[in-house]
Formats: structure tokens, C-alpha cells, sequence
């Protein structure tokens, strides 16, 4: 019997790793991950604690069998533009290349967006010179959707900048907006047809209640706070993200890519560590859900591991809340 990855346990021991975005690519399953570097530094709300260097991409072939990490794909040492903490990466096929997106700071301390590519799905991936024109804050997560056009869902709080970002510009000491005014949504950008630029500048994505109110900024059990992943499920486009300071998976619906949209409920209770980001695949029938906890290093908040589980919807197109710990 080959040794196989049982859901909510580590996919890889051996290294730390975070920020799944799985993808079935070549009829495998690929996971983008994080690479936590494991040190023993101070932490901050800034996030320097996440001092990531490099990407790994891991792959199943299913999930009866180990996980395979493929070796370093990319480092920081090959980014031109990039001078610190590769944060949580995103993956995607077009135009027969393999594009991977990954936030980065700039030699000015501020997060953009950078985007390499390759032959392979499983790397190594050559940088472009620059960051997208554009972009900022964190977290790209990419959707190729079915008419071919590709979009890029973004934006961190608090360490990943978003807030600075409010006046289109980039204001070092802006702060959120008041608990009173609706939240700080996600960014919705669509991708140029060779995936290297934006085709249009970022816009704002709007989350509202069943009765068509903003979502706000003080409601941190539903507020956006990073993570975004968008998956399409019957006609519907599911926007996931991480509530941050309640440390919950939630997710909103919409019939548009681009939103409003709307909230629905929880998919993932809090886990061990500070934050929580996860991805949601199809695969065959089934849905998974690529998540990470601290379980690995008892709870070191940078020191992070992938996991999965299957996720099910009921009738009506809700998803199921899953417990990372329970049964
Ligand atoms: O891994 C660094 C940051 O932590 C990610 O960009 C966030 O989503 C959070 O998981």
C-alpha cells in the first residue's frame, strides 16, 4: 500500500507550509502553498513573522497517495523586483503556460503583485522583471472561468496594506474604515489575455446581507479581512475568505463575478493559529477543501501546515461548516 495523506492531517512533514490554492492540473491535484521559513523571530500585526523566501509546489496524483513536493520553484533571489516575504501564492493555465501569482514587497516595503510562468504546472517558474502595474495588497487568487477570461480576486488587511489603499493611493498610515462603515472589500481585476497585466484597474468587491446591506467594517464575524478564493458551484460564483480576528472561513454568492455579493454562513471553524486561508477544488465529483493550521509546530502562528477535507453542500447550494478537528 502506498502511504496515502489522511484529510485534517499535514500533507508534508518535513517543511512548514500554508495558503493552499489547489488546482487539478495534468489530472493531478498541484497545491501552491506558502513556505513558512522556521525561525524563531518576533511577531507582529505587521506580519514580519511571515518571512517566506520561496515557493514549493506539492501534488497528489490522488488522494490515495503521498504527497510529492516537487523542490524549490521559485525564490526571492529571481524576483527583481521583489525584497522580502513571499506571501500566499495562486496558479493558473492559459495559453498553454502554467502562470504563478504571488504578493511580494517592493524595495518600498509595499505589497504587490508578481506573476511567473512555466511549461510545467509543478515548476520551475521564471519571474517577470516587474509587478503587475496596478496591483497591491496580497493574496491573488485567479479564476479562469469558462468563457476563457481570467480575473484576480485580492487584498489583505492590517499586514497585507489594503487599508492604505483606500484613496487609490498608498498612504502608510491610513487605518480601516470605522466599525459603523461597511468593510474594506475584496479587489476584482480582470486579467489581460497573455495573464502578464490588469486589463482594467482594480475595483472594489461589495458583500451584503440577505437584505442588501453592506456588510461593516465592526461586524468582524462576516467582514473580509484576506484569503479571497472564488470557485463556481451551479451557475454561482462562492467568494471564500478568512474573517481574520475571528479566525473563520466564510463565504458570500453572487450570479457575477465581480459581485455584490451576498453573505451566506461559515465553512471553517477556527483552527490552531492566527490565521486561516484556504482553497476549494473539485475533484471528480467530490469537493475538497486545502486549509492550514499550527497543529505541526503546536501552535506557532508562522510555522504553518497544509491540509485538506471534503466539503458537501446541501440541497439548496449552502456548503456545510466544516470542524478542522472534528470527525
Ligand atoms: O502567509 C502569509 C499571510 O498569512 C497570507 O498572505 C495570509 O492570507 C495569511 O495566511
Amino acid at each position: 500500500m502506498k502511504p496515502s495523506v489522511k484529510p485534517k492531517e499535514p500533507l508534508v512533514t518535513h517543511i512548514y507550509t500554508a495558503d493552499p490554492s489547489a488546482h487539478v492540473f495534468e489530472g493531478k491535484i498541484y497545491i501552491y502553498p506558502s513556505h513558512d521559513l522556521d525561525h524563531d523571530g518576533p511577531s507582529n500585526d505587521n506580519g514580519d513573522q511571515y518571512a517566506m523566501e520561496d515557493y514549493h509546489v506539492l501534488s497528489l496524483d490522488d488522494f490515495d497517495s503521498p504527497c510529492v513536493d516537487h523542490g524549490e520553484a521559485l525564490h526571492l533571489r529571481d524576483i527583481p523586483w521583489a525584497s522580502q516575504q513571499l506571501w500566499a501564492p495562486d496558479a493558473a493555465y492559459k495559453n498553454n503556460t502554467y502562470y504563478l501569482f504571488f504578493p511580494a514587497r517592493d524595495h518600498d516595503g509595499i505589497f504587490r503583485i508578481g506573476v511567473a510562468t512555466s511549461s510545467s504546472p509543478a515548476g520551475p517558474f521564471q519571474s517577470q522583471p516587474s509587478y503587475i502595474a496596478g496591483s497591491y495588497s496580497i493574496d491573488p487568487a485567479v479564476l479562469v472561468d469558462e468563457d476563457n477570461r481570467a480575473y484576480m480576486f485580492f487584498g489583505g488587511l492590517w499586514g497585507g496594506q489594503l487599508e492604505k489603499w483606500q484613496t487609490g493611493a498608498f498612504l502608510p498610515d491610513a487605518a480601516g474604515p470605522d466599525p459603523s462603515a461597511p468593510a474594506l472589500g475584496p479587489r476584482f481585476a480582470e486579467l489581460s489575455e497573455d495573464m502578464l497585466s490588469f486589463a482594467a484597474p482594480p475595483r472594489e468587491i461589495s458583500i451584503i446581507d440577505e437584505d442588501g446591506k453592506p456588510i461593516l467594517a465592526g461586524d468582524e464575524d462576516r467582514r473580509y479581512f484576506e484569503g479571497p478564493w472564488v470557485h463556481k458551484f451551479k451557475g454561482y460564483y462562492y467568494l471564500s475568505y478568512s474573517t481574520g480576528t475571528t479566525h473563520k472561513l466564510v463565504y458570500a454568492i453572487s450570479r457575477n463575478p465581480e459581485g455584490p455579493y451576498v453573505f451566506k454562513g461559515t465553512i471553517l471553524t477556527p483552527v490552531i493559529g492566527w490565521t486561516t486561508h484556504h482553497s476549494i477544488l473539485q475533484v471528480g465529483e467530490k469537493w475538497y477543501l486545502f486549509y492550514h493550521d499550527c497543529s505541526l509546530s503546536d501552535g506557532v502562528n508562522h510555522k504553518r501546515c497544509v491540509k485538506y477535507a471534503e466539503l458537501h453542500y446541501n440541497s439548496d447550494g449552502t456548503i456545510q461548516t466544516i470542524d478542522p478537528y472534528g470527525e
